[in-house]
């Protein structure tokens, strides 16, 4: 595994850097990925469960996959990818944070101004009078959580496949990925849309554009630079060749 000099010289001289993060990022934490082989839960594909329609037809089915969800996030701690996001926005002058995951971790490594996509597993809502409602849990009988004021079915604050993004966060994403020098994609397989707009949108005016993953993505032929490997070893790696200039691989 390596990066080149290049990378190591942009980010130096960036006067701005945006980093796209998806659940490879949270994978050596413990937190199981979307598409790898432990990506499945009882042999359901997240497109089955992660949609408004699934729930509604089957709302116990679908927060036993939350409530598993909850608890692993939950019992994880951040690790050195996570901190390495932390170390690199001190480097830098503008510093853009974007993530898919609704685990939390990033904002409990130290990062700040993190831009969350798809929402996070902590927070819930009532779908039918919107009050928040974030304690919330399986009763003893399995059954989904009902909201205390109208009775209405609780739903985590996550986005689901065919609903909108949170339109100002998403805004803000696309600003940051249009104005970057440079933007790193770490961790996604870059299949899930609009999040997977963004490297193309910083492809397109001009940012040094990088993927960081375990396996080549949809993405890695557009990209300037594709690095393969752990992002818990090349992010940790990067910050470091930026301390010493001149060692610019592991
Ligand atoms: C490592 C590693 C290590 C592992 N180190 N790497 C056709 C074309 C284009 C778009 C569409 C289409 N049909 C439908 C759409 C739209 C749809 C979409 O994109 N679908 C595609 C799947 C085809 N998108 C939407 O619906 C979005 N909304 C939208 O478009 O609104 C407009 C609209 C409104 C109304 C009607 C129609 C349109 C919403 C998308 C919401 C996604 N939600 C989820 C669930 C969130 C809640 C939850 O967590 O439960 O978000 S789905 C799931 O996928 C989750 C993730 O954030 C997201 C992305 O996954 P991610 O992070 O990339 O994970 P993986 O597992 O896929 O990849 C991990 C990678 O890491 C792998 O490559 C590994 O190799 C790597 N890795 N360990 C480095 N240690
Ligand atoms: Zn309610």
């Amino acid at each position: 595994m390596s990066f080149s000099k290049r990378l190591i010289e942009n980010l130096g001289s960036a006067r701005s850097v945006c980093v796209l993060t998806g659940a490879g990022v949270s994978a050596e934490s413990g937190v199981p990925t979307f598409r790898g082989d432990d990506g499945l839960w009882k042999k359901f594909k997240p497109e089955e469960l992660a949609n408004f329609d699934s729930f509604i037809r089957n709302p116990d089915l679908v927060w036993e996959w939350y409530s598993y969800r909850k608890k692993v996030m939950k019992e994880v701690v951040p690790n050195p990818a996570h901190t390495a996001l932390v170390e690199l926005q001190k480097l830098v002058p503008e510093f853009t944070l974007v993530t898919q995951n609704v685990d939390n971790l990033h904002i409990r490594a130290g990062s700040t101004g993190v831009l969350e996509l798809h929402g996070n597993i902590e927070r819930s809502y009532c779908i039918d009078c919107k009050e928040r409602e974030d304690d919330v849990s399986l009763d003893a009988s399995g059954k989904v959580p009902r909201c205390r004021r109208c009775g209405g079915l609780i739903r985590p604050d996550v986005v689901w496949f065919g609903e909108f993004l949170p339109p100002d966060t998403f805004a803000r994403a696309e600003w940051a990925a249009g104005h970057c020098d440079v933007f790193i994609s770490v961790g996604t397989s870059a299949v899930v849309y609009p999040a997977a707009s963004l490297p193309l949108a910083a492809l397109n005016t001009g940012a040094y554009v990088v993927e960081i993953n375990q396996e080549y993505t949809d993405l890695s032929s557009r990209v300037h630079e594709t690095i393969l490997g752990k992002a818990g070893v090349i992010l940790p790696a990067i910050v470091q060749a930026l301390h010493t200039p001149g060692n610019h691989s592991v």
